[in-house]
C-alpha cells in the first residue's frame, strides 16, 4: 500500500456553546484545516489542524507541502514518514510551530490508515487499555459569563449527564481576588459537592498570584488548576506544584516532545496536558504519555474530544478526556456519552466519517 494522493481544505467553524448554550461571545469563528490521504487501496485517512489564526491559508500550504512528500510512501510506516518530513524540511524547521501543526494533520490521518487498514479503531491499536473513559464539559463556563449565567450554564451541563466540567478563572476586567474566588465557590454551590470542578487560568496569572489565590480556592475543592502561569516557566509552575495541595495540570501549550521532558523533570505539574496538533500528532502525543507513566502522573488530553479519547483510553495512565464539543459537527457521528463516560467506537481507525454537507457549509 502507498499513499496516492491529499486534498487540503481550509474550514471556519463556529466556537459556539452546544452544551451549555451560553456562548460567551456569538459569532467567534475558529479557522481549521482538514486533510484527506488517500492510498493506492482505496483507503482515505483524515486528519485535521489548526491554531495558525491568521496564518491559517499558510498553514493549508504547508500541509500541502509535507503531504507531497508523504507520496509514494507506505502509510504504515509513520517513523519513515516524519523523518521524511524533518528531512524534507531542512531538519530544522521544527519542532515547533506551523511545521509541527501540518505534521499533525498528516500523522493523525496516517492511524486513520493504519487503523482502516487492519480493521481496527485507533485506541485498540495504540494499547487499547479501555473501551470507556470519564470525560468533562469544557466551552461552557467561561470566565466572560456572569455569576448567575455561569451557575445556569453549570446546571445545564448537569442536566445533560456530565460528572465533570472545566471552568475559568482570571476574569476580565481588574478583578479582585474576591471575584475570582466567587466565581467558582459560586459554581461549587450550584454542582454540590460531588461534581469534579477543573478551572483553566490560560497562563494569566503571575506564580504569586497563582500560590494566593489558589490557597483561597483549596476549600472548594477543585478537580485540577490549569495553566496557572506561562507555561514555559517550568520553575515558578513548580513553586505553584510545591505550594498548593489542588493538583496542577499543564502542557497544552509546549510544543513537541523534548519540553514535557523539562517540565517533568521540573516537578512543574501534577497532570501534564497533551495537546495533539502542538505535540505533532498521534506518534508523539502517545510517547509524551508514556513518559508520564515513567514518572507516575496521569495525563490528560486536550480539545477534539472524537480524536483524543482513544489516545485517552489507549493508556493506562489516561485520566479523562476534555469534552470540548467545537469539531463534533464536523463529523456524521461522534462517540456517545454515557454515565459520565466516552464510550469507544468499534469502526476502524478514528471511526470518523465527515459530514460532506457540513463541511461545504464551513469550507471558506
Ligand atoms: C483552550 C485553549 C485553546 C483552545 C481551546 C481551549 C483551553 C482548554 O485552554 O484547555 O480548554
Ligand atoms: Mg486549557
Amino acid at each position: 500500500m502507498k499513499i496516492s494522493g491529499f486534498e487540503a481544505t481550509t474550514l471556519a467553524i463556529p466556537e459556539d456553546d452546544p452544551l451549555a448554550n451560553m456562548p460567551e461571545e456569538d459569532g467567534r469563528m475558529r479557522p481549521v484545516v482538514i486533510l484527506r490521504l488517500r492510498t493506492d487501496d482505496g483507503i482515505e485517512g483524515i486528519g485535521i489542524t489548526f491554531y495558525a489564526g491568521a496564518m491559517t491559508g499558510s498553514l493549508r500550504v504547508a500541509v500541502e507541502e509535507l503531504a507531497a512528500l508523504t507520496i509514494g510512501e507506505d502509510p504504515l510506516r509513520v517513523e519513515r514518514i516524519a523523518a521524511k518530513l524533518m528531512a524534507g524540511t531542512g531538519d530544522s524547521c521544527g519542532p515547533g510551530g506551523i511545521f509541527t501543526l501540518a505534521q499533525s494533520a498528516i500523522d493523525i490521518a496516517l492511524w486513520d490508515i493504519k487503523g482502516k487498514a487492519l480493521g481496527q479503531p485507533l485506541w485498540k491499536l495504540l494499547g487499547g487499555h479501555r473501551d470507556r473513559v470519564p470525560t468533562y464539559a469544557s466551552g461552557a463556563l467561561r470566565r466572560g459569563l456572569s455569576d448567575d449565567q455561569a451557575q445556569t450554564a453549570a446546571r445545564r451541563l448537569l442536566d445533560k449527564g456530565f460528572t465533570q466540567m472545566k471552568t475559568q478563572m482570571a476574569l476580565p476586567g481588574n478583578p479582585s481576588i474576591r471575584d475570582e474566588v466567587r466565581r467558582v465557590a459560586c459554581i461549587r454551590e450550584a454542582i454540590g459537592p460531588d461534581i469534579q470542578l477543573m478551572c483553566d487560568i490560560n497562563q494569566r496569572w503571575r506564580p504569586e498570584q497563582a500560590i494566593d489565590i489558589g490557597r483561597r480556592v483549596e476549600e472548594v475543592g477543585l478537580f485540577w488548576l490549569e495553566d496557572v502561569t506561562r507555561a514555559d516557566d517550568y520553575q515558578g509552575l513548580a513553586r505553584v506544584t510545591a505550594a498548593l495541595s489542588t493538583p496542577i495540570a499543564g502542557g497544552e501549550y509546549l510544543w513537541g516532545i523534548e519540553p514535557f521532558r523539562q517540565m517533568i523533570e521540573a516537578q512543574s505539574v501534577d497532570i501534564p496536558m497533551i495537546d495533539i496538533v502542538r505535540a505533532g500528532g498521534v506518534t508523539p502525543w502517545m510517547k509524551i504519555a508514556g513518559m508520564a507513566e515513567a514518572f507516575n502522573l496521569p495525563v490528560v488530553s486536550h480539545v477534539m474530544p472524537e480524536i483524543l479519547v482513544h489516545l485517552i483510553a489507549a493508556c493506562p495512565n489516561g485520566l479523562t478526556v476534555e469534552y470540548m464539543p467545537w469539531m463534533l459537527k464536523l463529523y456524521e457521528e461522534t462517540p456517545t456519552i454515557e454515565n459520565g463516560e466516552m464510550i469507544l467506537p468499534t469502526t476502524p481507525g478514528l471511526g470518523l466519517k465527515f459530514d460532506e454537507a457540513a463541511i461545504a457549509a464551513f469550507t471558506v
